[in-house]
């Protein structure tokens, strides 16, 4: 019966890291779902955490790390705990295309990051010359790096909030489901 119970239990909450190299619109990101309007960001020195609700009633905590070179140093500290990740391309950058992926790839590695899914935002597709969602998926070879999770390319413009609804909302899908499987075999063992 407990078991039973809390297995139906609906999952509420969850904990979501955003990653990406400075600039690439994080925060504008996070403030636009937040208070659906643009707002004007300076690099972030640490973090911005935000609570979101998405339709379900499935709150999401918003971790939004600052990707400045000197602040990568500590984003190990903050793996531990995640649910889904968020990780903001900016597309039209595609002299730093290299050392994003470098970044996701390191990323992935670590083992809190294990199978936990991923929204990778293709942002600024406003600007000339952004890169696809398509194109990034072949440059950064995400078919391969991305083979033992759930993940998709989202194109956006967080300045002016395409597209980011419908990252969220897959973001949510996808935390859910894996948030679920882990608790159904926690219960099976
Ligand atoms: N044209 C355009 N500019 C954007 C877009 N998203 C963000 N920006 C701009 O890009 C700049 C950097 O955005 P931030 O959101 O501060 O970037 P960040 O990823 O949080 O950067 P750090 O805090 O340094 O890690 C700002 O001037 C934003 O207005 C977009 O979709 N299109
Ligand atoms: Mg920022």
């Amino acid at each position: 019966m407990g078991l039973l119970s809390s297995k139906e239990k609906k999952i509420k909450h969850a904990r979501i890291l955003m990653m990406g190299l400075d600039a690439a619109g994080k925060s504008t990101f996070l403030y636009m779902l937040k208070f659906k309007e643009s707002v004007a960001t300076v690099p972030t020195i640490g973090f911005n955490v935000e609570m979101i609700e998405t339709d379900e009633k499935f709150t999401l905590t918003l971790w939004d790390v600052g990707g400045q070179q000197e602040m990568r140093t500590y984003w190990k500290h903050y793996y531990e705990n995640t649910e889904g990740l968020v990780f903001v391309v900016d597309s039209a950058d595609t002299a730093r295309l290299e050392e994003s992926k470098k970044e996701l790839n390191h990323i992935l590695k670590n083992d809190h990051l294990k199978k936990v899914p991923v929204v990778l935002l293709a942002n600024k597709q406003d600007l000339p010359g952004a890169l696809s969602a398509t194109e990034i998926t072949k440059k950064f070879h995400l078919k391969k790096l991305f083979c033992d999770r759930d993940w998709y390319v989202q194109p956006c413009c967080a300045k002016t909030g395409v597209g980011l609804e419908e990252g969220l909302r897959r973001l949510a899908l996808f935390v859910k489901s894996c948030m679920q499987s882990k608790k159904e075999s926690v219960i099976a063992l």
